[in-house]
């Protein structure tokens, strides 16, 4: 991966006895943990950016409705669960998929040719709901299992406010296990992973600091929970990416079809 991204972030690059520890942490456990990756600075310019795409004023999102007149940003925030492809309008949130931190741990867990998939932008206003139990290679399947998600807080991540709850090494079977409807009115629209091995008993909260980039393997069941904060928000843009070197099964025959990637801007509430 190439990148011209001027990050303002003290990251600075890692060793290889890092990127090495990385890999075994990722290989053993499905996720990683990388604080301080963006600096407060760069938060602020993607929190700046996120009220500007949910206002409209970044371009048209479909489902939403943009900013009417006098709506302060709080106002327009608490519309929004999630906006899917935020990187097709937004510059920043565009030169946030080449972050040099990021990059830096994509190549220890998938190697050296990495390509970006695709971008959510979740904003998460206090009373919104979580996800489900969920394994996102059900969503962007890969023919050699390289999908990883980065998960970048614009808030500090808390049990109240819904963090991300993960379970540890559940990507090793290379399952992925049915999904139904849940029901749960904690959970959004997105189906549940069902059938697995696991109790609730196994996953851990993932509290981060704001900054801080959760990387999860495609495979890895995880969830978050809704926020039961009083107010704020709990904002995390979320990239997925794969190797460069392999391809989504079915993607030729989608694009002959005419259904390829989706080139639109969604929002759900
Ligand atoms: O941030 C969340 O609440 C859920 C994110 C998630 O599950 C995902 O990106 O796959």
């Amino acid at each position: 991966m190439t990148t011209a991204y001027q990050s303002t972030s003290n990251f600075t690059p890692l060793s290889a006895t890092q990127r090495g520890e990385i890999a075994r942490f990722w290989e053993q456990n499905g996720y990683y943990i990388l604080e301080n990756a963006f600096s407060m600075e760069e938060v602020e310019e993607l929190r700046a950016e996120t009220a500007r795409i949910c206002s409209g004023e970044a371009g048209e999102i479909r489902g939403a409705t943009p900013r009417i007149e006098g709506e302060s940003d709080d106002q327009v925030l608490q519309r929004f669960l999630c906006i899917h492809f935020p990187h097709k309008i937004s510059p920043v949130m565009h030169d946030a998929l080449s972050h040099p931190a990021v990059v830096e741990v994509l190549t220890s867990v998938i190697g050296p040719d990495v390509k970006a998939m695709q971008s959510m932008l979740f904003i998460k206003a206090a009373g919104k709901p979580g996800q489900a139990w969920h394994q996102d290679e059900d969503y962007i399947p890969t023919r050699d299992r390289s999908l990883c998600g980065a998960w970048i807080a614009l808030d500090n991540a808390t049990t109240e406010n819904g963090c991300l709850w993960i379970i540890p090494g559940s990507h090793k079977p290379g399952i992925l296990w049915d999904q139904e409807w849940h029901g749960d009115r904690r959970f959004d629209c997105a189906l549940e992973s069902r059938g697995f091995p696991y109790s609730d008993e196994d996953a851990i909260p993932v509290e981060v600091p704001v900054g801080s980039v959760v990387f999860f393997n495609g495979y890895t069941l995880h969830r978050s929970l809704p926020n039961t904060a009083k107010s704020g928000y709990r904002r995390a843009l979320v990239n997925h990416y794969m190797s460069a070197q392999s391809l989504r099964p079915g993607k030729a025959r989608a694009k002959a079809n005419g259904s390829a990637w989706p080139n639109w801007i969604t929002a759900t509430s």
